[in-house]
């Protein structure tokens, strides 16, 4: 198609894909960090949103490339602010789609970035869905630990859209999950919601992991997570995803 060939030509173009970062903040409302969310650059379409792009990108084999960039400029991004005191504490979460994961040269990708940057593995971190860890699972956790003796934190995108079980989930070498946000979005309306999202934090503490809520976008919602033993959220409420110079601007305000 046009789009995949237009594609193909913005991985040769350093200015066509960027990240944008999205404020994720602890229980205090400080902020620890972002999620870094692809953006693509278009030259004639403007930024076009990764839903357009990423099926595309998995289906043509692109996803890999794709990818390969995502954490060349995630490291690089993570080495900026390692150099100035107001953001060196700062996390950066990236997505890694399925097809990305089981690539046999994945790990040693990862490895080599966090070589080549010199930064602090532990402020890296991985979002990783419950459908990629499920199929082949012990590829998987092998893998899984893998990364964690890299150094690097694993997060659980999307927690409770899938297939979650207690038997796989204890398996995983996580460090956190993240509250999908569907079940954030009506948490003060529908009791269902809200017991899930309930059920998920306590579920979390039980096994050690911190627990991230997505697409808070209310303060009445991060009351009712914050009250429920939430430890990180993520949305609206406090910062939209926004390209790297307004990031900045958003945390020298807040510090
Ligand atoms: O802002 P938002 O529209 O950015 O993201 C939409 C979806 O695209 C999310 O499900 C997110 O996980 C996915 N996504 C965003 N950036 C990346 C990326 O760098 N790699 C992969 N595989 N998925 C991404
Ligand atoms: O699937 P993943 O969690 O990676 O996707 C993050 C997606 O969620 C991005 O598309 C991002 O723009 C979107 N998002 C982040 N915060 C909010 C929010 O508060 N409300 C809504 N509706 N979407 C959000
Ligand atoms: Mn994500
Ligand atoms: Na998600």
């Amino acid at each position: 198609s046009a789009l995949e060939s237009d594609l193909r030509a913005a991985l040769e173009n350093k200015e066509s894909l960027v990240l944008h970062y999205q404020p994720q903040v602890d229980r205090r409302g400080g902020l620890i960090g972002a999620e870094g969310l692809l953006r693509w650059r278009h030259p004639v379409k403007g930024i076009v949103q990764p839903d357009e792009f990423i099926p595309l990108a998995e289906a043509s084999g692109l996803i890999l490339a794709l990818g390969t960039r995502v954490i060349a400029m995630a490291c690089d991004q993570l080495a900026a602010w390692s150099r100035d005191p107001v953001t060196s504490h700062l996390a950066l979460a990236i997505n890694v789609s399925a097809r990305q994961f089981r690539h046999p040269g994945f790990i040693g990708e990862v490895e080599g970035a966090l070589a080549r940057s010199k930064i602090d593995p532990r402020l890296l971190k991985l979002e990783l869905t419950e459908s990629l860890l499920l199929q082949e699972m012990d590829d998987a956790v092998q893998k899984m630990r893998a990364l964690e003796n890299l150094g690097v934190s694993l997060s659980l995108d999307d927690f409770g859209t899938g297939y979650s079980s207690l038997a796989y989930l204890k398996r995983l070498p996580l460090s956190q999950i993240k509250i999908d946000r569907s079940f954030v979005r009506d948490i003060l309306v529908d009791a269902n919601d809200a017991t899930i999202a309930k059920t998920i934090i306590v579920l979390g503490k039980s096994l050690g992991l911190s627990v991230i809520a997505e697409g808070v976008e209310e303060p009445g919602q991060w009351r009712f997570l914050h009250d429920e033993g939430c430890d990180q959220a993520q949305g609206f409420l406090f910062g939209r995803p926004m390209p790297a110079e307004e990031f900045l601007v958003h945390v020298r305000q807040r510090s």
